[in-house]
């Protein structure tokens, strides 16, 4: 059993409970103790989660919550803490992977290859594993699926030889990744070898790519892999299999070497940024949960920003916003119904389900800056080239970019008519401020829908 499914069991237990009181916190605390042991997260470390869970169980519970959730909050956040991970670096312009045999750095390399690429990165990967015979071949083929340049020298045995030509050659690429050799253990031909190849590629990001199966020997890795050659930086492969993957990711957060990215397969697109808080619900396939993390914020509408909408340059990263927003409260149509305006929002974007809204996410994701900032641009390659990288139909991404019209139409009506109806229903405030008011907690809780 995963560590998503055990502490999910553990979880049941607290919401199955009739009573919340300290017999059933210590029951759930002990399933929690189960669950991570068992994934092998350290002792000491699911000790000092469980004293600390104990402790806060019964605080003061601010804003709405039931004893129920608020002890859920508390649990929760208490295991993101160990969890920990940073956002993964936005503009990486060297990227070197090093570990031991095996761990996944060549599948890695391909892989964040592919993320880059996708993000509007123009790539290029080195080859300067020397050692291992197929090692070129494996490389070159990852390389090509993610879309990336490729350089390589065959026959050729000094790494650093070949990381410098490959610099050269690759100088037009925004990022350069270069993948290095493993060996069975950390030693000094490794160390001696890395020291090389970094020594002509200075990356600044030194990745250490770690399988999840070692668990909590991660800690000692990391370390020993940072005291040689600087590793700032984790990739956590073989998530998919391993029931030891929380004791790995934990064991990072506890040296300070953050988990960046967590590979999920073998596939290249099974990758991606590691966020704590993402992985846990989704681990313990927690759709609620989400939803009272978000009751537990009462931050509704809080990427809105009306100044913005009203400026008119509305573009698909404000569509996706209100997207989520109208989903959680459909305030739209209500502010529109207020102010005597008869603009209605479509219907299916309305209905959008979550899946849809995962589906656009990854799909606007898969997209560059220029094109999320300036939809204009999207042609036909555009869209083909975005409905592959997000591993979506083209009709998909077709569907995105109605909706977003739809929405945007609906936007320029709001703002031709701020200058007339609304600024005599308004005052001098128009519906900027309008809609900035909106966003005062007790507005937005009016206007919830349950
Ligand atoms: N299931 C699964 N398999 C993975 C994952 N990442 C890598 N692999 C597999 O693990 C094996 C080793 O991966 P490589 O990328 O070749 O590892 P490496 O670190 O480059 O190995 P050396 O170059 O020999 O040191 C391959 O069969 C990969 O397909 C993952 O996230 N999940
Ligand atoms: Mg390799």
């Amino acid at each position: 059993m995963g560590l998503g499914e055990t502490l999910r069991k553990a979880m049941d237990k607290l919401q199955g409970a009739s009573a919340i009181d300290k017999e059933t916190v210590k029951e759930t605390v002990k399933e929690i103790q189960r669950a991570l042991i068992s994934s092998n997260v350290d002792t000491t470390t699911v000790f000092a989660l469980s004293k600390k869970i104990e402790e806060n169980a019964f605080g003061e519970i601010k804003g709405k919550l039931s004893r129920r959730e608020y002890v859920t909050k508390v649990t929760y956040d208490a295991l993101i803490e160990i969890l920990g991970g940073k956002d993964a670096p936005q503009d990486p312009k060297r990227i070197l992977l090093c570990g031991l045999f095996g761990a996944g750095k060549t599948t890695a390399a391909g892989k964040l290859a592919h993320y880059y690429k996708k993000r509007g990165k123009k790539v290029g990967v080195i080859c300067a594993d020397t050692f291992r015979p197929a090692a070129y071949e494996q490389l070159e083929t990852n390389t090509k699926l993610a879309g990336a340049e490729f350089f390589g020298i065959k026959g050729e045995e000094n790494a650093g030889k070949v990381v410098k030509k490959g610099m050269e050659k690759l100088k037009d690429c925004d990022l350069i990744i270069c993948d290095s050799a493993g060996r069975s253990a950390l030693d000094d031909e490794l160390v001696k070898e890395i020291k090389e190849i970094e020594d002509n590629f200075h990356g600044d990001e030194k990745l250490l790519v770690m399988g999840a199966d070692i668990g909590n020997l991660a800690k000692k890795q990391a370390q020993a892999f940072h005291k040689a050659v600087g590793v700032n930086g984790v990739i956590i492969t073989r998530m998919d299999g391993s029931s030891k993957g929380g004791g790995a990711l934990v064991a990072c957060n506890e040296t300070g070497a953050s988990v960046y990215f967590i590979s999920t397969g073998e596939k290249i697109n099974e990758f991606e940024a590691f966020d704590a808080n993402r992985y846990l619900s989704r681990i313990m396939g927690y759709g609620d949960l989400q939803g009272l993390l978000e009751k537990a914020k009462e931050a509704e509408m809080e990427n809105l920003d009306p100044e913005e909408l009203m400026k008119g340059n509305f573009n698909l990263r404000m569509f996706y916003e209100q997207l989520k927003a109208t989903k959680k409260m459909g305030p739209l149509n209500k502010v529109a119904e207020m102010m005597g305006l008869s603009v209605k929002m479509p219907k299916e974007m309305l209905e959008a389900g979550q899946e849809k809204m995962d589906s656009f996410k990854v799909i606007i994701d898969s997209m560059t800056e220029k094109e999320r900032v300036d939809p204009e641009v999207l042609n036909r390659g555009r869209v083909e080239r975005i409905a592959k990288g997000a591993g979506v139909k083209v009709e998909d991404v077709r569907e995105l970019i109605k909706q977003y019209k739809q929405m945007k139409k609906m936007f320029k009506k709001f703002k031709n008519i701020q200058s007339e109806k609304a600024m005599k229903n308004f005052g001098e405030k128009g519906l900027a401020d309008a809609l900035r008011q909106m966003q005062a907690k007790k507005a937005a809780k009016k206007l919830r829908l349950k």
